[in-house]
C-alpha cells in the first residue's frame, strides 16, 4: 500500500464552483446523477482534472455537454483523469452504486432499511466521482427520490427547497445547503423515522427548526438528546458569539455506524448509543456522553465545518479543537468547581489510559502527523485527546480572554476556508502578541514529554527553587526531539494545608502560577515563602506530560488531605494507590503473602467519610487505577498478578472499610424520579462504588445488597451496577440476573450491547465463552456496536483472558479481525490495535502474539487499514 505524506501536499488542479446531485434510490443499485460547475484552480501546475471514485460503476461521462469516450479519460486505481479539459468546465456524471452491499458502512449505505451516507473522510467517493478532498469545497443542490412508502422521509444538508409526488408510488425532495462545503459534510438519509421537533429562538432573533430524528419506537428516547443541542447551541452564542447559522438542523440517529457521529452541515448523523436515552435503558454515563457528543457534532459547525482542514493531516485542526470546545461545554454544563474537576478528571484519566500508550507504541504519530497509509486509522486518541490538550495549552497560556481573542481572530481570517494547524496557531499568537513559534513542537514530535521536578527550600533565604527539566522519548521515526513550550502550574502547600503566596521577581502570582518551561532545564525561584513547602505540581493536569517527583508518603498524604487542586488532590491518592498496586503485583508475582498497610486505608477512609466533599470527587477519588494503567507502568506486563493485586486491594478496602463503605451505600440513596442532574449523578456513582467495593470481599451481605439493588432499580445505572456487581462477585445469582436481564430488555439493542459487554470483560469469560456468546441469535458481526461490546471488550478490557497463557485470546483476536477485515475494515482495524503494545508482555506472550499478528499479515486480501496497523506492529 502506498503511504501519503503531508510534505506533498500540492493543491487541487480544479475548483468546484456547484455540485447539483440527484439520487434514484434502490437499496439494490441507486443511480446517481451529479453535474459540477468547475473552474482551473491557479495556485496549480498541475493541468488535468482528477476524480476520485471507489466501487462505482460509470455510467457517462460529459464535458460541457460532449459525451466522452474511453479515449478521452483514463481510470487509474480509485483516480479518474481527464487531461486537456478547458479553463471552465460542466461535467456530468453518472453512476451505480450498491447500498445494500456496503457492509463498511462508508459511503452510501442500508442501515435496518434506511438509506445513510458516511462521507469523512473518503466515503463521498463512494458515492460518485469527485475531487474528494477537503480543500475543495462547493455549494450543493441534492435531488432525492425514493418509494414513499419505505421511504417516507428524505433528508440532505441545508434547506428543503420542495418536495412532492412522482407517480408510481415514488416521490421525492430537492435541498439546498447555502454554504460551500467540502464534500466529507455530505449527507442524505431516505428512511422510515419519526422526529421529536421543536422551534427554537437563537441570540438574533432568528427562529431555528430542530429536530431528532429516529425510528418510532424511539421517540421515547429523543428529549436529552434534543435538550443538549438546545443547550449546545445557547453555549456557543454565550461562550464563542457563534450562533447557528441556518434555519433548520437535524440529528438522525442510526443503529449500524462506525464512530460516534457525524457533523454533516445541518443534518448530523448519530450511532443510536449517542442518542438515545430514558432512564430505564441508559446510565448516567450515557447521558452524559449524548451530552458530550450532541454538543461536539454541533460545535463542529464553526470549528470544522465554517473553517475546515486543509488536508487530512490537519485533522487535529478541527477534531483537537472541537474535543476541548465540548470539553468546556460538559464543564460549564456542572457548573460547580468539583463537578468541573471531576469532568477534567475523567478527561486526564482517558489520556493516560490510552493515548500515553499510544504514543509510546508501534502507531505512535504527532497531533498532525506526517504520513499515513489510510486516513481512517488517523481518528485516533493522539488527534482528538492531546489535539484537545494543546488547545487547552493555549488557553492556560493565554487565559480565556486571550484564548478568546485568538477564536475571534481565527473566524475572521478564515471564515469559508479549509486551513492548517499552523493558522489557529497564528491567530492565537497575533491575538495576543506572542511568540508561539516553539508551542508549534506540540504538532510536530510524536511521543509524550516527561518532566523532571526537583525543589530545594532555602531556610535562610526564604526562597524555594523549583528545578524542572524536560525529555521526550524515542518515537517511530523520531529518536530526538527539541524541548516543548509546556505551561507548568503550581501550586506550594504550607504545614497546615493552605496555600501560599507566590512570588517570582517580585511578581505577585496568587497562590498558581503557570510556569512556562521551554528549555531542556530551568529553575524557577520563590521569594518570600516561609516554610518548607510541599509542591502541588501541574495543577489541573496543565499539560499532557508525564510529571517526576520523588513524593515521600507523607507528602502525598499532605496533598491527598489538602490541595486546593482537586486534580492534584485526586493525583496524590492515584500516586499513593499505583505505587501500592506495583508492589503488590510484585509480590504476587513471586507467589508472596499480599498486605496493605493502615495509612493508605486510612487515607481512603478519611475521603470516604468527608461529607464536606462532593460525592463525584469522592468517587473518583476511590477508584484505583485501572489494570491497564498499572500495566503501563511495569516494564514486563503480567496481566494475571496485576489483576491479583488489584482485586486484593479491592477486597482489602471492602472489608476494612466495611461500615463506612455500608453507611455510604445507604445514604447516597436518590430516591423519587431519576434525574440526570450532577449532584445525582455523583451520589449514584458514590453509592455504586461502595457496592462494589463490598462485593469484592467474601461477605454474603453485599451480595444481598446488590441482588436487592438489581430487582428494584429504577434506572440503568443501579441496575448494570447491580448486575455488575453480581457477574464479578461470580455470584451464583449472576446467571439469573443475566438472564433477566436479558429478558426484560431483549428489544432494545443497546441494552444488549451491555449485556454482551458485561459478560465479555468478566475476569471469568474465557475464549470459549465468547465464542459461544458470538452464536447467540442477537449477535451480528456487521454491527459496528455489537462486535464492539463483544469482541472488542473482551480484548481490549478483559486482560486476564485475552492474554490467556495458552494465547487463546491472540488466536481468537486474528481469526476475528480478519473475518471483520471482509465486512468492514474500519472495525476490523479497531480491532487490530489491541495488540499495538505486544512487545511488553513476558517471553512467552510475545512468541504467541508474534504468531496472531504474523498469522493477519501473511493474509493476501487485507485492508490497507488492517495492513497498516499489523505491519507497524511487526516492524
Ligand atoms: N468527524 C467525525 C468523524 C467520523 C468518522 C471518521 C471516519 C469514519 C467514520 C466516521 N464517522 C464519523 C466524528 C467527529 O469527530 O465528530
Ligand atoms: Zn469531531
Amino acid at each position: 500500500p502506498q503511504t501519503i505524506y503531508r510534505k506533498d501536499y500540492t493543491p487541487p488542479s480544479y475548483l468546484v464552483d456547484t455540485v447539483e446531485l440527484g439520487f434514484d434510490l434502490d437499496p439494490a443499485r441507486t443511480i446517481v446523477a451529479n453535474r459540477l460547475t468547475m473552474r482551473r484552480n491557479p495556485a496549480s501546475a498541475q493541468r488535468e482534472i482528477e476524480l476520485y471514485g471507489e466501487e462505482l460503476e460509470l455510467v457517462a461521462l460529459r464535458l460541457n455537454g460532449k459525451t466522452l469516450g474511453k479515449r478521452d479519460y483514463r481510470i487509474e486505481g480509485n483516480l479518474l483523469r481527464i487531461a486537456h479539459a478547458p479553463e471552465e468546465v460542466t461535467l456530468e456524471i453518472e453512476t451505480l452504486c450498491a447500498p445494500e452491499k456496503n457492509t463498511a458502512l462508508s459511503g452510501l449505505y442500508v442501515s435496518n432499511g434506511n438509506f445513510i451516507t458516511q462521507c469523512e473522510a473518503e466515503g463521498f467517493r463512494r458515492i460518485t466521482y469527485f475531487p474528494d478532498r477537503p480543500d475543495v469545497m462547493a455549494r450543493y443542490t441534492v435531488m432525492l427520490r425514493a418509494d414513499k412508502e419505505r421511504f417516507p422521509v428524505l433528508l440532505s444538508n441545508g434547506n428543503l427547497v420542495e418536495e412532492g409526488e412522482l407517480g408510481d408510488g415514488r416521490h421525492y425532495a430537492k435541498w439546498e445547503d447555502p454554504f460551500p462545503k467540502p464534500s466529507y459534510l455530505f449527507a442524505l438519509v431516505a428512511a422510515k423515522l419519526v422526529c421529536q421537533e421543536e422551534k427554537f429562538q437563537l441570540a438574533d432573533g432568528r427562529e431555528a427548526l430542530l429536530q431528532v430524528w429516529v425510528e418510532e419506537g424511539n421517540l421515547d428516547k429523543t428529549d436529552h438528546a434534543m435538550q443538549s443541542l438546545k443547550r449546545s447551541i445557547r453555549w456557543d452564542e454565550e461562550r464563542y458569539g457563534l450562533e447557528l447559522d441556518l434555519d433548520r438542523f437535524m440529528i438522525v440517529a442510526t443503529g449500524d455506524f462506525n464512530m460516534g457521529a457525524m457533523e454533516n452541515k445541518g443534518l448530523n448523523i448519530f450511532n443510536t448509543k449517542y442518542v438515545l436515552a430514558n432512564p430505564r435503558v441508559a446510565t448516567d454515563v450515557d447521558f452524559q456522553g449524548i451530552e458530550a457528543v450532541v454538543g461536539h457534532e454541533y460545535f463542529h459547525n464553526w470549528t470544522g465545518n465554517r473553517v475546515t482542514c486543509r488536508d487530512w493531516f490537519q485533522l487535529s485542526l478541527k477534531e483537537g479543537l472541537t474535543v476541548f470546545r465540548d470539553q468546556e461545554f460538559s464543564g460549564d454544563m456542572i457548573g460547580t468547581s468539583s463537578g468541573r474537576a471531576v469532568n477534567r478528571i475523567d478527561q486526564v484519566r482517558t489520556l493516560r489510559q490510552v493515548q500515553f500508550p499510544e504514543d509510546a507504541g508501534p502507531m505512535a504519530h504527532p497531533v498532525r502527523p506526517d504520513s499515513f497509509v489510510e486516513i481512517n486509522n488517523f481518528y485516533t486518541v493522539t488527534v482528538y485527546e492531546k489535539g484537545a490538550e494543546v488547545v487547552r495549552m493555549y488557553q492556560t497560556l493565554l487565559g480565556r480572554e486571550g484564548f478568546r481573542k485568538g477564536m475571534d481572530l481565527y473566524f475572521e481570517r478564515h471564515d469559508g476556508q479549509a486551513v492548517e494547524c499552523d493558522d489557529f496557531r497564528s491567530a492565537m499568537a497575533d491575538a495576543n502578541g506572542r511568540n508561539l513559534d516553539q508551542f508549534e513542537r506540540w504538532y510536530s514530535q510524536s511521543g509524550t514529554p516527561v518532566v523532571q521536578a526537583e525543589g530545594r527550600y532555602d531556610e535562610s533565604a526564604r526562597t524555594y527553587t523549583l528545578k524542572l527539566s524536560q525529555s521526550c522519548p524515542p518515537t517511530p521515526g523520531q529518536p530526538d526531539k527539541l524541548p516543548f513550550h509546556i505551561p507548568v502550574a503550581v501550586g506550594l502547600l504550607g504545614a497546615s494545608g493552605r496555600d501560599l503566596p507566590l512570588t517570582i521577581d517580585g511578581k505577585e502570582l496568587g497562590t498558581t502560577a503557570v510556569l512556562e518551561l521551554t528549555e531542556s532545564e530551568q529553575n524557577f525561584v520563590f521569594s518570600g515563602v516561609a516554610e518548607s513547602p510541599t509542591p502541588s505540581l501541574l495543577r489541573d493536569f496543565s499539560a499532557p506530560v508525564v510529571l517526576k517527583y520523588g513524593y515521600s508518603d507523607a507528602e502525598l498524604l499532605h496533598l491527598f488531605s489538602h490541595d486546593s487542586d482537586p486534580v492534584n488532590r485526586w493525583e496524590a491518592g492515584q500516586r499513593l494507590s499505583m505505587e501500592r498496586l506495583l508492589k503488590l503485583t510484585e509480590v504476587a508475582a513471586a507467589g508472596g503473602e499480599l498486605s496493605l498497610d493502615d495509612t493508605f486505608v486510612e487515607a481512603m477512609r478519611k475521603i470516604l467519610t468527608d461529607d464536606t466533599l462532593d460525592p463525584a470527587f469522592r468517587e473518583q477519588a476511590l477508584l484505583l487505577p485501572s489494570e491497564s494503567m498499572i500495566a503501563d507502568q511495569m516494564d514486563v506486563v503480567q496481566p494475571l498478578p496485576i489483576h491479583t493485586a488489584r482485586q486484593f486491594m479491592r477486597a482489602e478496602i471492602g472489608a476494612r472499610l466495611h461500615n463506612e463503605l455500608l453507611a455510604t451505600y445507604r445514604s447516597q440513596q436518590t430516591p423519587g424520579e431519576y434525574s440526570a442532574d450532577a449532584e445525582s449523578i455523583g451520589r449514584r456513582a458514590l453509592k455504586n462504588l461502595a457496592l462494589a467495593y463490598l462485593g469484592a470481599t467474601p461477605a454474603e451481605q453485599a451480595l444481598a445488597l446488590a441482588q436487592e439493588q438489581f430487582s428494584n432499580a429504577t434506572n440503568m445505572t443501579d441496575r448494570v451496577a447491580a448486575l455488575g456487581a453480581l457477574i464479578h462477585a461470580n455470584a451464583p445469582a449472576a446467571p439469573d440476573a443475566l438472564n433477566r436481564f436479558y429478558d426484560e430488555f431483549e428489544d432494545e439493542a443497546l441494552v444488549i450491547d451491555k449485556w454482551f459487554a458485561m459478560q465479555a470483560t468478566a475476569a471469568t469469560t474465557d475464549v470459549a465463552k465468547v465464542r459461544k456468546l458470538m452464536k447467540h441469535p442477537a449477535f451480528n458481526m456487521r454491527n459496528p456496536n455489537r462486535v464492539r461490546s463483544l469482541i472488542s471488550s473482551f480484548c481490549a478490557a478483559n486482560p486476564v483472558q485475552f492474554h490467556a497463557a495458552d494465547g487463546s485470546g491472540y488466536a481468537f483476536w486474528a481469526e476475528q479481525v480478519i473475518a471483520l477485515d471482509a465486512l468492514n475494515p474500519q472495525i476490523a482495524s479497531r480491532l487490530s490495535r489491541a495488540m499495538d503494545r505486544w512487545r511488553r508482555y513476558t517471553p512467552e506472550l510475545q512468541a504467541y502474539m508474534k504468531q496472531a499478528l504474523e498469522k493477519v499479515a501473511g493474509q493476501t486480501k487485507l485492508s490497507n487499514d488492517v495492513r497498516e496497523v499489523v505491519s507497524k506492529a511487526l516492524s
